[in-house]
């Protein structure tokens, strides 16, 4: 659905890079954790989306919800071509944390507005994105948003992602007044794209090491999720012999701290952040016991001995206590070396600023960017986050930090679309 609204001679400046966050900020937030849930679909998701119109609508852009239910804030004509796209996610991981996501969307508004208040004049069309569903926090794949739109998800397996409440996403997004049955690949869009820069919070402490406000990205890791699942037999924890028990649990942690070796030896990292336990009662030996291994490496061999030494292993301890054990890859990313040229064009834009040291680094973590970047050339921008924590409310940017990425992004969107 695309709302009418006008290009520069429309637009206007929208409220500042402050007063945007402050708006923001209580979106979400669960009050005992101070941690965000904004999750796909939901309530807090339609919150965020409809902060997200309020700034297109308060700057004269051209709103416009994409059939996969990313959201897009034109200037300019979106069907001219080579746009200058910039924006990030909205949503959260569980009790994640403020900047992991909003920082990328806020500094995308922020930058337009101090770019045009400058003076420049875009010869291209630009637009902010909101991407949906990038943390897979409810459904359990990453970037739903930017995977369907690059045709890197069908919508027939989309239509099968189910949350831990036995919602499936096509009737979450119906719930939300999102037709499922729109979803699907939109390469006509990504054709119309010449460049897409995502400004996020750096996770990690790179920045703050160097003592740099701003980073531009080189590559992000390889990295999957795989579900282990170990099989064993329910009985009475207070009735069974110990050498009676086919207890699934113990498999599981062994298969952690497995895990944790495996990683540590390659270099690599490895985590079992989420598990489900069937019955789940304090007095009964687990029939099943389903973890989520995330796994991350420099490069793809190191990736794959790491997720094979932990499958290895976790076999070899579901043997020893009579279990069965079934491994599903559930997602996967590959290395993603971002757009060298527009990478360089970057750093040859960010070098004017003889106040501004710009390093180029890798990351961990995966990005909509990442996704796009086979499609698109796309480039990320890194700002200092001094605790280097993320995916916890422990996250953090320092404002004068922030306002520094907003210039630069600033910077770059005038250098990419002001030619
Ligand atoms: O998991 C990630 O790296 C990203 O934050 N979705
Ligand atoms: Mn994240
Ligand atoms: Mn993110
Ligand atoms: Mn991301």
């Amino acid at each position: 659905m695309t709302q009418h609204g006008s290009g520069p001679a429309g637009w206007r400046a929208g409220t500042s890079f402050q007063e945007m966050w402050r708006d923001l900020l209580p979106v979400g937030r669960h009050p005992d954790s101070r941690g965000y849930r904004r999750f796909a679909w939901t309530g807090a998701d339609a919150e965020c989306r409809d902060w997200f119109r309020e700034q297109a609508e308060a700057r004269g852009l051209v709103h416009e919800l994409d059939r996969n239910g990313n959201q897009w804030a034109w200037l300019g004509d979106p069907e001219a071509g080579d746009a200058v796209v910039t924006g990030s996610h909205l949503d959260s991981v569980p009790d994640g944390g403020a900047f992991d996501g909003p920082l990328g969307v806020v500094s995308s508004f922020a930058a337009l507005d101090e770019l045009l208040t400058r003076g420049a004049r875009p010869t291209k069309p630009l637009a902010v994105v909101n991407f949906g569903d990038e943390e897979g926090a409810r459904f359990g794949l990453a970037c739903v948003g930017s995977r369907l739109t690059a045709g890197r998800l069908t919508a027939e397996q989309a239509h099968r992602l189910t949350d831990g409440d036995g919602v499936t996403l096509p009737q979450a997004m119906e719930a939300a007044g999102h037709d499922p049955d729109a979803i699907g690949a939109d390469p006509e869009r990504l054709a119309r794209i010449g460049a897409f820069v995502e400004l996020h919070v750096e996770q990690g402490r790179a920045l703050d090491l160097s003592g740099d406000r701003v980073g531009v990205a080189s590559a992000i890791w390889p990295h999957g999720r795989w579900r282990f699942d170990f099989r064993g037999e329910a009985n009475h924890a207070g009735t069974t012999r110990l050498t009676d028990r086919r207890d699934p649990m113990l498999s599981y942690a062994e298969t952690v701290l497995a895990a944790r070796r495996e990683a540590q030896l390659a270099g690599a990292v490895a985590t079992f952040g989420k598990i489900s336990v069937e019955p789940n009662g304090v007095n009964a030996i687990p029939s099943l016991v389903r973890g989520w291994l995330d796994s991350r490496a420099a490069d793809q061999d190191t990736l794959d001995t790491v997720v094979a030494g932990v499958e290895k292993a976790a076999r070899a301890y579901a043997d020893a206590h009579g279990v069965d054990l079934d491994v599903v890859r559930e997602s996967f990313t590959p290395v993603v070396e971002f757009d060298h040229a527009l990478r360089d064009e970057l750093a040859r834009i960010l070098g004017r600023d003889a106040e501004l040291r710009v390093p180029v680094l890798g990351t961990g973590a995966g990005h909509d960017a990442g996704i796009l970047s086979d499609r698109v050339p796309t480039a990320m921008l890194f700002v200092r986050n001094p605790t280097g924590v993320s995916h916890s409310p422990a996250e953090h940017a320092a404002e004068d930090d922030c306002l520094a990425g907003v210039s630069a992004l600033a910077d770059v969107l005038e250098g990419l679309a002001c030619t």
